[in-house]
């Protein structure tokens, strides 16, 4: 029987046990820039088999919320650097989650006030969160934005390749997972509700998962397959995202996956950070498993999803290799402990999830 606290290969990785912390936003990078209590915070969670850093902007146009950090300046990539030597230095391993918003942002915070990038000119029906003057938060409707042109597409890909050649060497991260879920630029790509385009990028499955599949070539190209993994969420309404046919698009994209070689493939199962069924979304998440098998892959399989413990041994015995846990990381900084012991978890408070500082964020205790 496989159990979470056996270790496993994930591509160079040696995991001392199957429990990953998820990628987490939690908006404390003023002006991008991680900083030295993100550090801390990270380091906490070392015990972790594999820690992937929260949503990373790869460029400024990638960027769709205040205080999200990025990974696109020398301030930024030195920042993350003292994240990388603390996670490090306590003994973990931790990716870099590679973001672009596509749509999913405010002119505010777009180079020269420009309106935000997408497949196609549709509104996502969203907010996201801009900081005042005065340095309080608030919720604001994303942006109108503009389609991209095709002849634009090959510099968003080179965009994600010098993100993941400086995320592993400047940075000092063990790899990258691309996002590619969520509603963000990849996903809004691979979607009938977002992508609406004539060209090679839409209309057919080939041509909406055309996108995300010249990114995973380009960093697995600069990188090695070896650190890099994906992260997909077939179902999920975040950001106003929607597909009209899930199943095959997304067995399409992990069978085309199957032969990177890639260090695993991450799914978020329903709802991101919700439900685990979507009403009038059904999905066979096991059928999915079993194409990027029979397709040859080798990686490891990642969920995540409201997993506890008990779930998240049931999805080792169904050909899981690792297992992600979001909330319950936030609270529990010794997640793995508590997990193998079976003590209570530490329930999160809500009001400190997004921006702010120690409170919230480094000060839930460890069990004694
Ligand atoms: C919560 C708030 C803002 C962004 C995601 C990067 O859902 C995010 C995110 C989550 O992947």
């Amino acid at each position: 029987m496989k159990s979470l606290f056996q270790p496993v290969q994930l591509g160079r990785l040696h995991l001392p046990n199957r429990i990953v912390m998820a990628p987490l936003t939690r908006n404390r990078a003023p002006d991008a820039i991680p900083t030295p209590l993100m550090a801390q915070y990270y380091a906490q969670r070392a015990s972790a088999g594999l820690i992937i850093s929260e949503a990373t902007a790869i460029t400024h146009q990638g960027q769709g919320y205040a205080d999200v950090p990025g990974l696109y300046s020398t301030e930024q990539l030195d920042g993350w650097k003292r994240v990388t030597d603390a996670v490090h230095g306590q003994g973990g391993r931790i990716y870099c989650q590679l973001w672009h918003v596509g749509r999913v942002s405010h002119v505010d915070l777009q180079p020269d006030r420009q309106q935000p990038v997408a497949p196609s000119a549709i509104t996502a029906r969203t907010k996201t969160w801009l900081k005042k003057a005065d340095g309080t938060g608030s919720f604001v409707a994303t942006s109108e934005p503009r389609a991209l042109d095709a002849g634009e597409l090959p510099g968003i890909v080179q965009d994600f390749r010098h993100a993941a050649r400086h995320a592993v060497t400047s940075a000092g991260f063990d790899g990258v997972e691309v996002h590619g879920a969520n509603g963000y630029l990849l996903d809004q790509f691979l979607k009938t509700g977002a992508n609406q385009r004539h060209d090679d990028y839409g209309g057919t499955i080939p041509n909406r998962a055309r996108l995300l599949l010249e990114v995973m070539r380009a960093v697995v190209e600069e990188i090695g397959a070896e650190r890099v993994g994906v992260r997909l969420s077939p179902v999920t309404p975040a950001n106003d995202i929607a597909d009209e046919h899930p199943q095959p698009l997304f067995e399409y994209v992990v069978r085309e996956l199957a032969g990177m070689g890639l260090a695993y493939v991450h799914v978020i199962e329903g709802a991101t950070g919700g439900p685990r069924e979507v009403d009038g979304r059904p999905f066979d998440y096991a059928a999915l498993q079993r194409a990027w098998r029979e397709a040859g892959a080798k990686g490891a399989w990642m969920v995540n999803n409201g997993y506890d413990r008990r779930l998240a041994e049931q999805a080792l015995e169904h050909g899981a290799d690792v297992v992600a846990f979001g909330r319950p990381f936030i609270s529990n900084p010794d997640l793995v402990e508590r997990l193998r012991a079976n003590a209570a978890l530490a329930d999160i408070d809500k009001a400190t999830l997004y921006g702010g500082g120690a409170q919230g964020y480094t000060d839930y205790p460890a069990l004694k």
